[in-house]
């Protein structure tokens, strides 16, 4: 198992469409775990695996609630129903450090995707699990929660990056 580095904005890299996965073998499993212990440590609630610069389609979460680990791996995940009704939710991301911004989204969806085993399943996911996983299926298309938000938000949300990364760099 490894702790890999999480690759941040600007970095061109986080706008790259992720291909779809091939094959769930050995090699993808230990990549997947290497991407878990990464998130573990950051830590985080999901991670794709374009955040540590692999432009495949693979996301874990684990919402890691009432300290009991439940991680859980999504290969060529698909959304095949959302709700109408949204759901709005204070985002974070491991490449947009430290900022937040209310993002909303549908609040229920169905997935299918294929397991740490490589076998397709089916799920409907709703609060934070729902939020997460469009989260995640949004780093898959390039995108970053910073631009669901007006231009105002994000360019404040943007110059306090950089105002903490400075602030970092002179401590
Ligand atoms: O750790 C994370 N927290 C979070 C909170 C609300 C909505 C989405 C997330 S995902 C984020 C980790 C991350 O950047 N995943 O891409
Ligand atoms: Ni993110």
């Amino acid at each position: 198992m490894a702790i890999l580095p999480i690759i941040e904005t600007p970095d061109p890299r986080l706008r790259v469409k992720s291909k779809p996965v091939e094959q769930v073998d050995d090699a993808l499993r230990r990549f997947m775990d290497d991407m878990l212990e990464t998130m573990y440590d950051a830590p985080g609630i999901g991670l794709a695996a374009i955040q540590v610069g692999e432009p495949i389609r693979v996301l874990v979460i684990d919402l890691q609630e009432n300290d009991q680990k439940q991680p859980r791996y999504f290969v060529n995940p698909e959304i095949i129903w959302a709700s109408e009704e949204l759901s709005s939710y204070a985002e974070g991301c491991l490449s947009v450090p430290d900022v937040y911004g209310d993002v909303e989204r549908p609040a229920r969806i169905r997935v299918r995707y294929l397991d740490y085993n490589g076998e397709q399943r089916e799920e409907e996911l709703d609060d934070l699990l729902a939020t997460c996983l469009q989260h995640e299926m949004d780093h898959l298309e390039g995108i970053l929660f910073i631009d669901h938000l007006s231009k105002l938000k994000r360019d404040m949300l943007l110059r306090k990056l950089e105002k903490n990364r400075r602030q970092r760099g002179a401590a």
